[in-house]
């Protein structure tokens, strides 16, 4: 764990460094988001009236071994099912404990009947020095050309004739923005212990730049490099240390401030926290807002495939009734 950032206390900030919501009125802002995510539709209201329905966002976790992806899937479903829920596995191993590249549907409701929403989670086997990702690799996971479950080692090769691998997948099948999973407890690190790993991701953002594909940072653990932030989450946008870890994940990876979102996940816990559930949900709603800017890009395309004809809608229907 980083020394840097735990040594002395964080004087929280009278003034946020960023203005998210009203963490004063979480009983308010906590449903409300909540809300407007459960009724989370690919391009919102550019397709109202339409008749276009474009099925579901995809969203890729990527980073280091042991970053917190699995974990952070696990938090924002935890969210949505209003109970803590493990459905990943998480933990510290030596080789990354995820070996499957899974889309995780995310499920909203405690009920019986729980309600699907319009974006899947994928998760990825983490990078190793030693299981670092190949450019050719990245692009097949970016195009949708590896399906749900498939074992996936970053550095393996993959061969088109393989099972699991999709030659002609549709716009819904790929990858619409890629969250970077950053421990925030190894960004004084970055330049050195795990440089191999860093400078690969670098690598992939090359492949995700040149594919257009939209990239965010979700920087995992803040509460490790803050105390005030164990203590509360909502106290993170107050708190120094995790400004300046912000900055820093900025610089290193390239991408604007606003692109980074400090997340604290589920890992002891046994109970939902508001200020985590609503932190999770500001960080997701920043990347839906990127999944819709890279759909924005593909708008024709989009109302030429996905719109819903009278004679979809009766094969559809046949479908059912058969
Ligand atoms: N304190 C704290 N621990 C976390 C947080 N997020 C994840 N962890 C812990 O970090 C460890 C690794 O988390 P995972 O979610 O398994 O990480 P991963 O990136 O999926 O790892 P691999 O699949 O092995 O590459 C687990 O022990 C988690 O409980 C967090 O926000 N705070
Ligand atoms: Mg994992």
């Amino acid at each position: 764990m980083s020394q840097m950032y735990l040594d002395g206390l964080s004087e929280l900030k009278e003034t946020p460094w960023r203005n998210t919501c009203d963490w004063n009125n979480l009983s308010e802002t906590l449903p409300q988001l909540k809300d407007e995510l459960e009724n989370y539709e690919p391009l919102g209201d550019l397709l109202i009236g339409k008749n276009v329905h474009f099925p579901k966002v995809n969203i890729l976790l990527f980073g280091g071994i042991g970053a917190g992806k699995s974990s952070v899937f696990n938090t924002i479903n935890s969210v949505f099912r209003e109970k803590i829920f493990n459905v990943a596995r998480s933990g510290c191993t030596e080789h990354s404990l995820t070996t499957k590249f899974t889309k995780y549907p995310v499920m909203s409701g405690s009920s019986t009947e729980p309600m699907p929403l319009k974006f899947r989670i994928c998760d990825i086997r983490g990078l190793e020095p030693e299981h670092l990702m190949t450019k050719e690799n990245m692009r097949y996971v970016l195009e949708g050309s590896i399906e749900d479950r498939f074992p996936f080692d970053p550095s393996g090769s993959i061969s088109a004739d393989m099972p699991g691998f999709k030659k002609h997948p549709d716009l819904d099948e790929k990858i619409h923005c890629v969250a970077l999973v950053q421990d925030a407890s190894m960004v004084d690190t970055l330049q050195d212990l795990s440089l191999k790993v860093t400078t690969n991701i670098k690598e992939m953002q090359t492949v995700m730049n040149s594919l257009d594909i939209p990239q965010v940072v979700i920087m995992s653990k803040i509460d490790s490099i803050c105390e005030e932030t164990k203590q509360d989450a909502a106290n993170a946008f107050r708190s120094p240390k995790v400004e300046k870890c912000v900055a820093k994940v900025s610089e290193v990876l390239g991408l604007p401030r606003n692109m980074v979102f400090p997340m604290k996940n589920y890992e002891n816990e046994y109970q939902l926290d508001p200020s985590v559930d609503t932190m999770a949900l500001l960080t997701l709603k920043g990347i839906l807002n990127n999944c819709d800017a890279h759909l924005f890009n593909h708008y024709d395309e989009i109302v030429k495939k996905y719109t819903v004809t009278q004679m979809s809608l009766r094969e559809n229907w046949n479908l059912l009734l058969n």
